[in-house]
C-alpha cells in the first residue's frame, strides 16, 4: 500500500478507511517520539537540508518538490506544515507525506501549521473531504491524535529557526517547550497553548512604527511581528536566520523581512488560481546558508 502511494500518489483516490487509519497510525507512533522543538542537523557542512511551506492539497506541486528532492538528495527534507485544506488534493498530500515519514522516518519531518487543526479542517474543506471519501467520521480520533502528535518547531544546524507562523509573544516558549515531553492535551493548558497557537498564526510586519506586536487581521490572539521582537528572539536564541510559511506573496510566491533574516516561502504554486499566480517555493540549507529555489 505505502508502495503504491509513493509510486502514484494520484492513486489514494482508491484508498481503504483500513488503509487510512493504517498509514495515519504508523507516522502517528514515529512522530510522538519527536520532541516538540525538533533539532535536526546535517551530518557534514556539504550535507543539504530541504525546507518545504504550505502544500494545500496541491498534490502536482508536491509531485514537482518530490521530484527536486530526489534530484538534489538532502539528507534532510522538513514541511512547515498546511498539507490539506482548500486544494483539489487533499488526502493524496497527506497521505504521500505520511508515506515518506513512514519509509525513511529520519529523512522526513513535518511540523504543525495552523490547518493541522480539526477546527479549521471543519471550515476549509478537509473534514468535507474525508466523510466524502469514507462516508463516516470515525476517523476523527484518529487524525486528532495524528494533529497532536506533531513538532512545532525546528531548529536547524543549531542556526535556523523552522516554524509554520511565526514567533509568539512570550519569547521564552522554545526553551519551555523544549522541557515538555509530548502529551495529547497541550492546548487545554492556557500558558502554552496561547503562544502555540500563535506560533502557527502569526505573520511578520515589516514597519518602523511596528516594533514588537500587533493585532493581525486574521483573527483574535493573533499577532503581527515587528523587527525588535525578531531581533530580540533571535539573539535569546543565537539563531542566524528563521524560514516559515503561511503566507503567499504573489506573484512571487515567497518575502524576506528583516534584512533577508526572514524568509516566507510557500509551496503551493497558483494558490489564489490563474488571476494571481503564484511559483511554487522552497529553501534549501547548506552548512547554515538559506538558498531560495523557485519552481516554476
Ligand atoms: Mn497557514
Amino acid at each position: 500500500m505505502i508502495k503504491k502511494i509513493l509510486e502514484s500518489p494520484f492513486s489514494v483516490k482508491e484508498i481503504s478507511f483500513s488503509d487510512f487509519i493504517d498509514i495515519i497510525e504508523k507516522s502517528k507512533i514515529i512522530f510522538e517520539k519527536e520532541p516538540y522543538v525538533l533539532k535536526l542537523n546535517a551530518s557534514s557542512p556539504q550535507e543539504k537540508i530541504l525546507i518545504i511551506g504550505d502544500i494545500h492539497g496541491n498534490l502536482p506541486s508536491l509531485v514537482k518538490i518530490k521530484e527536486k528532492i530526489d534530484k538534489i538528495k538532502p539528507e534532510i527534507v522538513l514541511f512547515l506544515g498546511d498539507i490539506v485544506d482548500r486544494g483539489l488534493y487533499q488526502l493524496e498530500c497527506l497521505c504521500f507525506i505520511l508515506c515518506l515519514k513512514i519509509t525513511e522516518p529520519e529523512r522526513y519531518f513535518l511540523l504543525k501549521g495552523n490547518h493541522e487543526t480539526i477546527e479549521i479542517n471543519r471550515y476549509y474543506g478537509f473534514l468535507d473531504v474525508l466523510l466524502n471519501q469514507f462516508g463516516n467520521t470515525k476517523y476523527m480520533k484518529y487524525l486528532l491524535e495524528l494533529y497532536n502528535s506533531l513538532s512545532l518547531c525546528s531548529i536547524i544546524n543549531k542556526k535556523i529557526f523552522c516554524v509554520h507562523g511565526g514567533i509568539p509573544e512570550d519569547i521564552e516558549i522554545i526553551n519551555k517547550l523544549k522541557k515538555l515531553d509530548k502529551k495529547p492535551n497541550l492546548m487545554s493548558d492556557p500558558e502554552i497553548s496561547n503562544e502555540v497557537f500563535q506560533m502557527i498564526w502569526n505573520d511578520p510586519i515589516e514597519h518602523e512604527t511596528t516594533p514588537y506586536f500587533v493585532d493581525n487581521f486574521r483573527g483574535e490572539g493573533i499577532k503581527r511581528f515587528g523587527y525588535k521582537a525578531f531581533e530580540e528572539f533571535m539573539v535569546h536564541y543565537g539563531f542566524k536566520s528563521l524560514i516559515r510559511s503561511h503566507e503567499i506573496f504573489p506573484p512571487q510566491g515567497y518575502q524576506y523581512f528583516f534584512n533577508g533574516r526572514l524568509l516566507t516561502i510557500f509551496s503551493s504554486n497558483n494558490y489564489r488560481g490563474q488571476f494571481a499566480p503564484n511559483p511554487a517555493t522552497i529553501a534549501l540549507i547548506e552548512d547554515s546558508n538559506v538558498e531560495l529555489i523557485i519552481i516554476q
